[in-house]
């Protein structure tokens, strides 16, 4: 059964209605697993969070079945409990083509609720999966601002990254999400990259400036940091974690590949 809870009025003296589907411990637990790797829900206080578990409907997909159709009106956000999804992009009525999937804790169908735009994808179950839906009235309440507010904010910093300019504008989206405001890709500044030898005798490489990035060799190979990099002055970065890297620059790691050669070659080396 579905509930709805009145709340206090709000500056424009309306009456909003919160949606309350009740829901055992169990499932509630679900969901709190669900949502606790995903970025969009990071910087939700208690009552906001309280108010997405309220307004969550569990869902389950059988292997095969679409869930959002491209060029359909937009009426949930999903969240991936369990279960595999792929993402098809039809572009010029070419044909339906796969550009992205999603497994445990991902979550998709913001656009539509956040542009009032048309589904800009087809997504298809392609395992048995469990889903939580969160209607569109509540995710544009308790999502939508921070969410939308960040990919603006990153937006045009994003762009001017070399590294990241052959991105789809959605793939920079998805960067955005998972960026850390701390203070690695830089936003300003300039850092030294060091190196030192067995004989304790520092190397200097070609210094780091505004949209280099850094830290992506020891992701890549899996292996220790191979320098130091050292703030010359006052460094602001974004930080992306290790999972976010690995899953949304993916695409990029031949390319990443590639420039760690120029590494060696920086003339101005002492
Ligand atoms: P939506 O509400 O438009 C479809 O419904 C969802 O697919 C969309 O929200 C996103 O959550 C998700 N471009 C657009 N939407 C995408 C993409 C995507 N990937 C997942 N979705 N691209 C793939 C980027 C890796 C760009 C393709 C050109």
């Amino acid at each position: 059964s579905v509930s709805a809870e009145s709340m206090a009025p709000t500056s424009h003296d309306q009456q909003i209605e919160k949606l309350v589907i009740p829901k055992t411990d169990e499932q509630k637990a679900r969901i709190q697993k669900s949502v606790g790797n995903n970025f969009l829900f990071r910087n939700l206080d208690e009552d906001q969070y309280l108010d997405v578990v309220n307004a969550m409907a569990e869902k389950r997909v059988p292997n095969g079945e679409v869930v959002i159709r491209q060029g359909g009106v937009g009426d949930y956000f999903y969240v991936v409990e369990t279960g595999t999804l792929d993402v098809y992009v039809n572009r010029n009525n070419s044909g339906d083509i796969k550009v992205f999937d999603y497994g445990a804790g991902g979550s998709f169908g913001e656009l539509a609720l956040m542009y009032n735009a048309p589904r800009a994808a087809t997504i298809k179950a392609t395992s048995d999966c469990v889903l939580w839906a969160l209607d569109r009235v509540t995710f544009r309440r308790i999502l939508m601002d921070h969410t939308s507010r960040k990919r603006r904010m990153y937006e045009g910093f994003l762009e001017e990254v070399p590294l990241l300019s052959s991105l789809e504008q959605y793939e920079r989206h998805k960067i955005a999400d998972a960026l850390e405001r701390s203070p690695s890709t830089m936003a300003r500044g300039e850092a030294d990259v060091v190196k030192v030898d067995e004989h304790g005798v520092e190397h200097h490489f070609r210094p780091l400036k505004k949209g280099s990035y850094f830290g992506e060799l020891a992701l890549l190979s899996d292996k220790p940091r191979v320098a130091t990099i050292r703030a010359k002055g006052r460094l602001k970065c974004a930080t992306l974690g290790k999972k976010a890297f690995t899953r949304l620059l993916g695409p990029l790691t031949d390319i990443m590949q590639r420039n760690t050669q120029n590494y060696e070659k920086y003339p101005g080396e002492g």
